[in-house]
Order: C-alpha cells, then sequence, then structure tokens
C-alpha cells in the first residue's frame, strides 16, 4: 500500500462516519402485570360530598391498577434513563389535564421541564390546583380554579419523578407528573402499549415506571434508524 492510498483508506471511513449521522429510530411495545392487581377502594367521600357526589351514579374507586384481562397495564411511565440537558419542552406542545366529575383526567401524565401543563376544569365546582414537588429548584404551587373559568397553565422546571398535585378541597383528588429533562418518555396506554419516537442511535437504558407497582429497567440498543419492540412485565404488588 502506497502511503497515498494507506491515507485515504484511513481518511474515508472517518468522512463518511461525519457526513452521515445514523438515523433516530422509534422505540414501541407494551407493559403487562403479572399477578393480581389488589382491590380497588371506594372512594366514599366523594360518592358522599353533596356537588361531586352528584355526578356519579354509583361510588367511584381508586385507578392505581388501571389494567386489562391479558394484564395490559396503563399508566406506566417508560422513559430512557441517564439522559439530561435535552428538554425541548419550551416549544413542546401544552400536555392537558381535566377536572371532570371531580376526578383528575389523566391521573398519571409525563412532561418534559419547562413544557406547560394546561388545566381545565369541566366541573360546576370549584377546585384548586396544588402541586408538590419535593426536588430542589422546582416550585409548589397552589391555584384556585372557579367553574366555566380559563384554564391554568402549570410548568415544571427540573426532572422529578411523578410529582402529587392535588385539590385541597377535595381530598381524594390526586394526580401524578413525572418530568424529565428530554423528551424520550411516553405514557402506557389502556392497551399497555406505548411508543418513544425519533431516538437517536445508540445504547440506553429504559425505565418502566408505575406508582404502585415500583419499576424494571432494560438494557436496549437503537441501530441506525431500526425500530425496537420492547415487552416488559411489572409484578402487582
Ligand atoms: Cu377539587
Amino acid at each position: 500500500m502506497t502511503m497515498n492510498n494507506l491515507t485515504k483508506s484511513l481518511l474515508i471511513p472517518a468522512l463518511v462516519a461525519g457526513a452521515f449521522s445514523l438515523q433516530a429510530g422509534d422505540i414501541t411495545g407494551s407493559i403487562t402485570l403479572k399477578g393480581t392487581a389488589p382491590k380497588e377502594r371506594d372512594i366514599q367521600p366523594l360518592k358522599d360530598d353533596p356537588t361531586c357526589g352528584m355526578m356519579h351514579n354509583s361510588t367511584p374507586t381508586t385507578r392505581f391498577y388501571v389494567v386489562g384481562g391479558k394484564g395490559e397495564l396503563a399508566d406506566v411511565i417508560v422513559s430512557l434513563d441517564g439522559i439530561s440537558g435535552k428538554s425541548t419542552g419550551a416549544a413542546a406542545p401544552a400536555v392537558e389535564m381535566d377536572q371532570r366529575k371531580c376526578v383528575y383526567v389523566p391521573q398519571i401524565l409525563a412532561v418534559q421541564t419547562g413544557q406547560k401543563i394546561t388545566i381545565k376544569n369541566s366541573d360546576p365546582v370549584l377546585h384548586n390546583i396544588h402541586s408538590q414537588p419535593t426536588v430542589a429548584g422546582n416550585t409548589e404551587e397552589n391555584k384556585a380554579q372557579m367553574p366555566s373559568s380559563a384554564d391554568l397553565s402549570f410548568t415544571i422546571n427540573k426532572a422529578e419523578d411523578f410529582v402529587k398535585f392535588k385539590c385541597d378541597v377535595h381530598p381524594w383528588m390526586f394526580a401524578w407528573v413525572s418530568v424529565f429533562d428530554h423528551p424520550y418518555f411516553a405514557v402506557s396506554a389502556q392497551d399497555g402499549t406505548f411508543k418513544i419516537a425519533n431516538v437517536p442511535a445508540g445504547k440506553y437504558t429504559l425505565k418502566a415506571a408505575h406508582r404502585k407497582a415500583g419499576s424494571v429497567t432494560k438494557e436496549i440498543e437503537v441501530k441506525d434508524g431500526e425500530p425496537v419492540k420492547i415487552e416488559l412485565s411489572l409484578d402487582a404488588k
């Protein structure tokens, strides 16, 4: 090999790698619950409340485990672990939470740092929305919302798992918001499925976290533009 050829053989792969970056891929999959979820509890104070109770025909229950007939588990927050400083939250569309029949809908949410959480009040009832983060740099907020009044807006500055939102008027009302400083997360749907789109090629730890069932992790790799399909299960607790 001449010197010239040797230089070429060393340089060309480096140039190619620099010129064509690897394609991002989607991570999809599903979460199932192993074992039997504990029985949900009746929210009797809601049924007994003179205004909120009238909106329910039967006694509402907790929704700790939203699980299908084949173990499909909803409300699991699936995320890439160990990534930081990649938030696009300020430019991302708002995530909505409503108050319907004196219950938060949805009760489990995930957002990026700086991403707007729009809070609606569909009830003919006064609520207040009281966030209770615990991570330094996140601020507790407490805002009242009259019936038919304008939507409220919350944002959370720092990554934190399961920030508690509550209503001080109705002590059974809770929602939980996980906050990431990157866009690579999803909440599993009613059928247990999730999708994290446009993940840059690389090796990651995928984490699936549920408020009651705890969390599991799995090492995964996104190869140049190839979709990744993951099945995970959590144990009922
Ligand atoms: Cu309320």
